[in-house]
């Protein structure tokens, strides 16, 4: 861990010399703002806020972190849910918002470049408007930036089809903690020439060296998609969902979410689906192009009615009822925030979600038998977030006690079926007591050394993932 030896004054006088004044800033609004993201967990405390132009000062910056043993958090949209952008400890927030052009485009290719701080909604937007489409798709598209999803691997609502960022990220510019420039793979389909480091720096958290350029692999817009949310009584029937229509759909999304979850979304006045109330909901979206799309998937309905899987369900007609449906699902994170929810957002292989959801069940509601307990996620990729919602008569503190103990059983019970502590949020802080449940001591070891080799200082976003 860096220290601070030198006045802070002083520090911040050197790098106003090699980046603009106005863009290193030290007022409390900026701290406060620029130092948190979305966990609301931490008291923000950076050092200062820099907001780099363009490459050059980011080399720069790095440099003189190093010669002064600064500690720098890069800082995409800050919509992260596991605190890796952070900056509580006299840090220097590195943020990417001013490098937001795309570079780019290659229409044979597919493939666009564009700066880190480009906003993930700006990117579809710009594929869209060139007839093709970036999949990578989640409530935060409006705010998050694709340097910061890079740097989380970050999954989302489509990824039972597309996959994670990993998968559309063909070239990587990355700043090293050691301030060296590297230019990873340059947008290549095929590169067999040694060790891959684009990958390790996608959901690396920063903690390697700031991602400054990236890029995308873009593909085809989906033919016209329907979304059809289903009502369903028991978990068995979720899974039997599943089986069904992924073998006769090209599903684009297959998401879950509790009676209980949903409720939070209907007290913002979004409408109930259907009249049925079931303990859980499917939402599912497929391409659906012509008539005979249509008719499979209401004949899929009408057989997993008969087997009693499901107990009602509607499809959308337009697009507008397409993303009113999709709200059901996309709006229970916001709509819960109020209650302090702690967060866990964990993955096993799908073959192994049944066993794990009753197993996790018994033991929620044997240790929380008193909090309200939330399920919703992407069941279509093995991920679940369970959501426990802050009681109000129980302080911040006692309640974050009684769940990371209740988290030390969970993970247990998770490392047994071989899952993740964590999908698609990343380790960051609030995961980092628990990473020895998905990774063991050796491979722990392992990703030291690689960040040795990089951040040789431990300048890069000190204290996440693991000390
Ligand atoms: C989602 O899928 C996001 O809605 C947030 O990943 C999940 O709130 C959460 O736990
Ligand atoms: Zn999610």
């Amino acid at each position: 861990m860096p220290t601070r030896n030198e006045s802070a004054a002083a520090l911040l006088d050197g790098i106003r010399s090699f980046i603009e004044p106005a863009q290193v800033r030290t007022d409390p609004d900026s701290c406060l703002n620029y130092g948190r993201d979305w966990t609301r967990l931490y008291t923000p405390d950076p050092l200062a806020v820099v907001l780099p132009g363009n490459i050059e000062q980011i080399q720069q910056l790095v440099r003189y972190a190093n010669e002064h043993r600064l500690a720098l958090v890069p800082s995409g949209g800050r919509t992260g849910l596991s605190g890796a952008a952070v900056a509580h400890h006299g840090e220097i927030v590195v943020s990417m918002e001013r490098m937001n052009r795309i570079l780019e485009f290659d229409s044979t290719d597919r493939s666009v470049t564009c700066q880190a701080g480009v906003v993930t909604e700006a990117l579809q937007n710009f594929a869209r408007d060139h007839g093709l489409y970036y999949p990578v798709d989640f409530a935060s598209r409006g705010s998050s930036q694709i340097g910061g999803n890079i740097a989380t691997n970050a999954g989302g609502i489509k990824v039972v089809r597309y996959g994670l960022t990993r998968d559309w990220v063909t070239g990587l510019k990355v700043v090293t903690g050691r301030g060296d420039l590297l230019d990873l793979n340059r947008g290549l389909i095929k590169n067999a020439s040694g060790y891959d480091l684009r990958h390790l720096f996608v959901g690396s958290e920063g903690t390697l060296g700031i991602i400054v350029e990236a890029t995308l692999k873009l593909t085809r817009s989906p033919r016209e998609p329907s979304v059809m949310v289903l009502g369903v009584p028991d978990l068995d029937g979720v899974m039997s969902l599943y089986h069904v229509f992924r073998n006769k759909l090209e599903l684009s999304a297959f998401e879950f979410f509790s009676e209980l979850a949903l409720r939070h979304v209907l007290k913002k006045g979004v409408q109930r689906p259907f009249d049925a109330e079931t303990p859980y909901y499917v939402l599912i979206e497929f391409e659906n192009p012509d008539e005979s799309h249509t008719d499979q998937a209401l004949a899929l309905f009408e057989h997993c009615a008969e087997q009693g899987w499901l107990a009602d369900g509607v499809i959308s007609q337009s697009e507008t009822q397409a993303k009113e449906l999709w709200r059901l699902r996309e709006d229970i994170s916001e709509s819960i925030s109020e209650h302090q929810p702690y967060k866990n957002d964990i993955a096993v292989r799908i073959s192994r979600v049944p066993a794990l959801l009753a197993e996790i069940d018994e033991l929620l509601a044997r240790e929380y038998p008193d909090f309200e307990v939330l399920w919703y996620g992407h069941i279509g990729d093995g991920n679940l977030h369970v959501n426990i919602l802050k009681p109000t008569d129980l302080d911040s503190a006692t309640f974050a006690q009684k769940c990371g103990a209740v988290s030390e059983h969970l993970f247990a019970v998770l490392q047994r079926h071989g899952g993740s502590i964590s999908a698609e949020h990343g380790v960051g802080l609030t995961k980092k007591p628990y990473l020895r449940y998905s990774r063991d001591e050796t491979e722990i070891g392992y990703l030291r050394a690689i960040k040795q080799v990089f951040d040789p200082n431990g300048i890069m976003n000190p204290g996440k993932i693991f000390d």
